[in-house]
């Protein structure tokens, strides 16, 4: 447990409502005294006092205060909280006071939450929920870190480990009796090829940075085809520049938008064409073909002829107000100039983005994750192809290890580092 207290600001930047001031460490219950000049309030009793700079006698507040003795806190230590009146100079008196008290110092970006972690609270990948929840500004995102920061995945990490701690134990059994015949069995295969298809289901979960940076829509086909009046029509908004002029997208344009609750990054793209003519023309269809690449979703507005066999495309059939629709074609007719064929376009983009987001009460995984998942997955897959039990064993070793690493319960300093940089002051 870190020795010394620290203190922040974990509301918003004043002026607000009502401040609050957390307190953790072993000082937490002597700055409580300190400001008050009175005993303790009763453990986790909301309590109304003044707030008194001893050194000078100033009245700096009255405050609710709070008295969270430790283990059972969120960071594990002892804490007590200030709900001041959120006005500045409210709240840098009461920090300045607090700066005076012995082994009290201000808390670092995460530092509340980093003591949650080294006391067991947390395991890093609620850190890793908890920092995406503090990002989320969809539905889905909160959904999905939520999950995430409740601890879905560390007790499915939990199920693994025992699942594989059980299958280690019976092979060391095994191990201990070699020389008797008949404790010579094969482990137990089948609970290892469960756990690998379980880890491999999981390694095809949607991914954390897609939910975060928005599911990839592109809008791609030839030129003056009505792609970039179709991003505008689908956003609601004149992101794009549109013109009767064939080549007038030349460069990728980028536009977010939520839509039901889902996070989509819409990009519109220079026109597809044989022989482009000059050298930025070319540069724009560079970039066209490397935005199709990293796509989810592709709206294609050419002939049907000449999309790709590729499930992310989308076949659209463009201002349909000028000319019937061709049966054979089966795409999605829209005018962006009418509307019509919009909501059915919406509807079938979300549906594509379905399997992209995860399921309510399920979660993303991001790299990090996923790279440990995968490596679990390649160990059990190792042990179940071996017949050698000491090898077997030593697979088993490293699907542990690669456990270890995915809650962070080995090799987290530089994981850490990274997540708390990011993290606001109090939290
Ligand atoms: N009538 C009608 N005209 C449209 C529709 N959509 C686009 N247009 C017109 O078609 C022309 C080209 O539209 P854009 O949206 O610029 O086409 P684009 O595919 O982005 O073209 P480039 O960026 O040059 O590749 C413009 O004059 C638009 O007004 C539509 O639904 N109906
Ligand atoms: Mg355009």
């Amino acid at each position: 447990m870190a020795a010394t207290t620290v203190f922040a600001l974990s509301s918003g930047q004043p002026p607000s409502g009502i401040a609050v001031v957390r307190i953790s460490g072993p000082a937490a219950r002597n700055s409580l005294l300190f400001l008050t000049g009175r005993q303790l309030p009763l453990a986790r009793r909301a309590t109304l006092r003044r707030l008194i700079d001893p050194g000078t006698n100033d009245l700096l507040d009255q405050a609710l205060v709070l008295w969270l003795p430790g283990p059972d806190t969120v960071t594990g230590e002892d804490m007590a909280e200030l709900h001041l009146h959120g006005s500045r100079a409210v709240v840098d008196a009461v920090l300045d006071t607090l700066g005076q008290i012995e082994g009290l110092e201000p808390a670092k970006p995460g530092a509340f939450t980093r003591r949650a972690f080294e006391n067991g609270r947390m395991d890093l990948s609620q850190i890793e929920g908890l920092a995406d929840l503090l990002a989320a500004e969809t539905a889905a995102q909160r959904r999905s870190a939520i999950a995430l920061e409740e601890g879905a995945l560390g007790r499915l990490v939990t199920d693994w480990r025992k699942a594989v701690l059980a299958v280690s134990a019976q092979i060391e059994a095994q191990l201990d009796h070699v020389d008797e015949e008949d404790a010579q069995q094969s482990p137990d295969t089948a609970c290892i090829a469960v756990l690998v298809s379980e880890a491999r289901h999981w390694l095809h979960a949607p991914s954390a940075e897609r939910l975060r940076n928005g599911i990839r829509v592109v809008l791609a086909g030839p030129p003056n085809a009505g792609k970039s009046s179709l991003l505008n029509a689908l956003i609601g908004r004149d992101a794009a520049i549109v013109s009767p002029n064939a080549g007038t997208t030349r460069d990728i344009i980028e536009a977010p938008v939520t839509l039901n609750g889902i996070p989509f990054l819409f990009i519109d793209t220079a026109g597809l064409h044989e022989a482009g003519h000059d050298c930025i023309e070319v540069e724009g269809m560079n970039r066209a073909r490397a935005a199709l690449e990293s796509a989810d979703i592709i709206l294609w507005l050419g002939a049907k002829e000449t999309m790709p066999d590729d499930s992310r495309y989308l076949l659209i059939c463009a201002k349909i107000d000028l000319a019937p629709v061709d049966p054979h074609n089966l795409g999605v007719a829209v005018s962006s100039h009418t509307g019509e064929g919009l909501p059915e376009l919406h509807l079938r983009i979300g549906a594509l983005a379905h399997s992209l987001v995860p399921p309510s009460s399920s979660f993303a995984i991001n790299t990090r994750q996923r790279k440990h998942i995968g490596e679990f997955a390649h160990a059990l897959a190792r042990a179940s192809e071996e017949t050698d039990l000491l090898l077997i064993a030593e697979h088993l070793r490293h699907a542990r290890a690669a456990l270890d690493l995915l809650v962070g319960r080995t090799g987290v300093e530089d994981v850490l580092d990274a997540l708390f940089a990011g993290f606001c002051i109090g939290k």
